[in-house]
């Protein structure tokens, strides 16, 4: 008997081995997938599948792929290298969530190169989900991150540029006005998680906070049904509470694609003045199906799986 159990455990194990599966979380095997928003997020899938392709946790994969690009100095919307505020401040949001619909949020953040990981460290040492500007900033260095300078040269002059006008006017589509990095993965174990950091609109009042940080706004995750985020102008994503629509739009059972599109269309309904700005969702169910939809052409998505080798795909757009 005893020799029967140590020969068919050993051969699961063996099996899944060789296959790359994970067989806990009661047998359930799955194809992990990771797809994030924009073309930067071709970079920061590879560190996400590095972690994926070898059976590990969605919530670690999300936050390690972030953190490329919030590392990434040419990347002017998103965390080190972000367009400032109008007063020369670069103030950070980020927010993450994980399949047990745990989640942190940090926002109005300065000084600290990964606000995914300070954003993670509230979910998972207080008991609270967002943290703000100096409490969040004290909570981070109390924790050991750095107080660092995040204007770059680069951003600092393009700043100084637009002061000479100082006129606020989101471009569509225009890579500082638009290039949040929001982050979704389904793991070997059939488990999402999802992550969402950005500087936000450039030239924002000091102060403002965008959708990113917001849970249910910039990011949901519900791992019954599926995981959206979004990208683009976080007030018109805010007041249709866009990725949490999404996520119950699939509950209902939409696609991925189709659920985007229809939390499109509320934003379309109730934005007036939708045809200056740009919003795109990106959205991935529990069987691994994604899809994307957006209001203006020109949103791009990265998807990295089993099947697809880390490609750029155009979000379908209503206009
Ligand atoms: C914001 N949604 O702060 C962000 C901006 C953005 O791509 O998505 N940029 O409103």
């Amino acid at each position: 008997m005893q020799r029967r159990n140590f020969l068919s455990f050993g051969l699961a194990g063996i099996t899944s081995q060789l296959f790359g599966k994970s067989l806990d979380n009661q047998g359930v095997k799955n194809n992990p997938i990771v797809i994030s928003t924009w073309e930067h997020g071709l970079d920061a899938n590879k560190a996400a599948w590095e972690i994926l392709s070898k059976n590990g946790k969605a919530l670690d994969a999300v936050e390690a792929g972030v953190k490329v690009s919030e590392a990434d100095p040419n990347i002017t919307t998103v965390g080190y290298g972000g367009f400032p505020d109008r007063d020369g401040r670069v103030t950070l949001d980020a927010c993450i969530m994980d399949e047990n619909s745990n989640c942190g949020s940090v926002a109005f953040l300065e000084h600290i190169m990964h606000p995914i990981s300070v954003a993670r460290l509230v979910m998972e040492k207080t008991p609270h989900v967002m943290l703000v500007g100096e409490g969040a900033l004290d909570f981070a260095l109390k924790n050991g991150f750095k107080k660092e300078n995040l204007l770059t040269p680069v951003a600092e002059k393009a700043w100084k540029e637009w002061l000479r006008e100082a006129k606020y006017e989101p471009v569509i589509n225009f890579e500082n006005n638009h290039d949040t990095i929001g982050m979704i993965a389904l793991d070997a174990n059939g488990n999402l998680s999802g992550a969402c950091t950005t500087s936000g609109m450039s030239w924002k009042m000091h102060g403002r906070v965008g959708d990113s940080p917001i849970i249910g706004a910039g990011l949901y995750v519900d791992n019954e049904v599926g995981a959206a985020c979004a990208t683009g102008v976080g007030e018109a994503v805010i007041r249709t509470v866009g990725s949490h629509l999404v996520v119950e739009l699939m509950r209902q059972g939409k696609s991925p694609e189709k659920a985007c599109k229809a939390a499109v269309e509320r934003i379309m309904q109730r934005f007036k003045g939708f045809e200056k700005i740009q919003v795109g969702f990106l959205a991935l169910n529990k069987k691994g199906e994604y899809g994307a939809y957006c209001i203006q052409k020109g949103f791009n998505y990265a998807v990295y799986s089993g099947k697809v080798n880390n490609q750029l795909f155009d979000g379908k757009s209503a206009i």
